[in-house]
């Protein structure tokens, strides 16, 4: 898939920019695995760095290269944070996380980061959050049901996250996810600030004002969006 190999690329263009030294967030998914791949390859010719990882999952398959992982209580910040992304928005750079559902590990590890570099393929790209995917909002399982009531009076139809077996999905923190399908989103930080607002939200996928730069993988080659 000729694609595939153009987000293998961008990738690598982020894995690129971690340096001797660096502390960095490791994002999820499946770009965010090519570029823990492409670190890998790296930290084998004797890059060292190290890494927060935003799921159990990146975890895994970063101590899998051999790269040293940390937590925030030896590095409450990080140098960088390289992830994916489900939409980023051509004008401001704001981005719909979540559908990988680690979304909630990886917005802390954004704002851990002095820069957020999102690796994507030119397909996540729109005009408006909310045209392909819906908004999706980690909350607490107690009390789910009348937080899905209150996402609902928000505009939005809201759909628990299920998991392959047919229950109800749950995150590395113990928590649910809502789906939350708003269609495009006229103001982004406006709708943020009110999923916010809902008792038993932990965390929203709408990611704010949060983005350094995206690398965007396209049938013409590489390109780079700079907020
Ligand atoms: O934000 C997310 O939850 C997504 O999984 C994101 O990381 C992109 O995943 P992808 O690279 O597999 O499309």
């Amino acid at each position: 898939d000729p694609m595939n190999e153009l987000k293998r690329m961008a990738a690598e263009e982020a894995a690129a920019m971690v340096q001797d030294g660096m502390a960095v967030g490791l994002g999820s998914g499946s770009t965010s695995a090519m570029m823990i791949d492409a670190l890998g390859r790296r930290w084998a010719e004797g890059l060292r760095f190290v890494g927060i990882p935003t799921s159990e999952r990146s975890a895994d398959q970063a101590r899998a290269h051999g790269i040293t992982l940390v937590t925030f209580a030896t590095h409450p910040q990080l140098d960088l944070a390289i992830d994916g992304a489900d939409e980023v928005e051509r004008g401001s750079l704001d981005l719909i996380k979540g559908l990988g559902g680690a979304l909630f590990r990886e917005k802390i590890v954004a704002a851990a980061a002095r820069r957020f570099i999102v690796v994507v393929d030119e397909s996540k790209l729109v005009d408006h959050l909310g045209s392909r995917v819906p908004v999706p909002v980690e909350v607490t399982s107690f009390g789910w049901e009348s937080t899905a009531r209150q996402l609902g009076d928000l505009g939005g139809r809201v759909a628990p996250r299920m998991d392959r077996n047919g229950g109800l999905y749950v995150t590395d923190g113990g928590n649910m996810i809502l789906d939350c399908t708003f269609g495009p989103i006229a103001d982004p930080p406006a709708l943020a600030a009110a999923i916010r607002g809902v008792v038993g939200v932990v965390e929203s996928g709408l990611f704010i004002h949060r983005t350094s730069e995206v690398i965007v993988a396209g049938r013409n080659g590489l390109t780079r969006l700079v907020a």
